[in-house]
């Protein structure tokens, strides 16, 4: 057989499942090469391969480590409107991190069955500001509410849905297509926190797209981007870029602040910028513990 091409969808230990460009699947193992370089093939990887045997991994586009997957155009991130509450600063946590890996993200808002009339407008309202910057879905336990525009979004791109445990990503996976039986649990009532459902990540075929269900997780640290750099994380700040009085200004405690004038005029939105503050103190933290450790060796 000729060296074929294909995607990596699937990894159970050492063996991967690859789609090949013809749309058939084949079960094979990494040559040993790689373990030598360390280089682990992961779902999303483009690879060349025979009959028993992954023999390249083709450059990578982007490269998570949590969800592990690679080449990633988009990521859809799933959080509920209730079981668990919604949370603006964990929210933000994940739009930085998926920014930092040079992706882009999609917000489904799920579990909005759940919401009362009144609640469900109050939502939408805060996260009408979020869809200037994010395209955003809403989805109840029947399925995606706009189901079109979610489908001309996706079509042709590879995606991954991600986001606390418990927010209802494989469900939301088992909506979109019937054939999926995706195992979905009840969070835990008495933690109010899952119990991670999904074990490994998977590109699955979905009604004709390409997205990977992931395990959740219940929390993420932001760390590797520098406290003065966390400014450009913020699609609303950028777009104010120089209208500060100082070049270098931080937006916390300088005086004519063009950030700090809109949050008072609302026109950011305070959760926005209160979930600024809290991380660039967690970034500073961070600092201060490294640049201590780097006097005391
Ligand atoms: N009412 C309601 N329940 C939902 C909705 N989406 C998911 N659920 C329920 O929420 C629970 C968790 O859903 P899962 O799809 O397993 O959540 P998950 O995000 O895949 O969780 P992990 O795999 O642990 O990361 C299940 O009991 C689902 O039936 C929804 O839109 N409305
Ligand atoms: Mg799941
Ligand atoms: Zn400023």
């Amino acid at each position: 057989m000729n060296n074929l091409t294909g995607r990596i969808v699937k990894n159970i230990s050492n063996e991967y499942e690859v789609l090949s460009s013809d749309n058939n699947r084949f079960l094979v193992k990494p040559r040993g090469v790689f373990r030598k370089d360390s280089l682990i093939p992961k779902v999303g990887d483009i690879v060349q391969f025979n009959e028993t045997t992954i023999l390249k991994i083709e450059k990578r586009k982007n490269d998570f480590i949590r969800p592990f997957i690679s080449n990633v155009d988009y990521v859809i991130l799933v959080t509920s409107a209730k079981r668990p509450d919604i949370s603006f600063e964990l929210l933000d946590r994940f739009l930085i991190n998926i920014e930092q890996q040079d992706t882009e993200a999609i917000i489904v808002v799920s579990k909005c069955d759940l919401l009362s009339e009144s609640e469900e407008k109050e939502l939408k309202k805060s996260l009408s500001y979020y869809s200037k910057y994010f395209n955003v879905f809403y989805s109840r336990y029947e399925g995606l509410d706009d189901k079109e525009g979610f489908y001309k979004l996706l079509n042709n791109k590879i995606s991954v849905v991600s986001g606390q445990t418990g927010a209802g990503k494989s469900h939301l996976l088992n909506t979109l297509d019937k054939t999926l039986t995706l195992k979905t649990d009840d969070i835990s009532v008495a933690l109010g926190r899952g119990k991670h459902t999904t074990r490994h990540t998977e590109l699955l075929s979905v009604s004709g797209l390409l997205i990977a269900d992931t395990p959740g997780f219940s929390s993420l640290e932001i760390s590797e981007i520098k406290s003065t750099d966390l400014k450009e994380y913020y699609k609303e700040f950028v777009e104010v870029l120089n209208e500060c009085k100082y070049n270098q200004c931080t937006h916390t405690h300088e005086p004519e602040c063009k950030v700090k004038e809109l949050v008072q005029n609302g026109l950011i939105l305070k959760s926005r910028y209160d979930s600024y503050l809290k991380f660039f103190a967690e970034l500073k933290e961070l600092e201060k513990t490294a640049y201590k450790r780097e006097k005391k060796q």
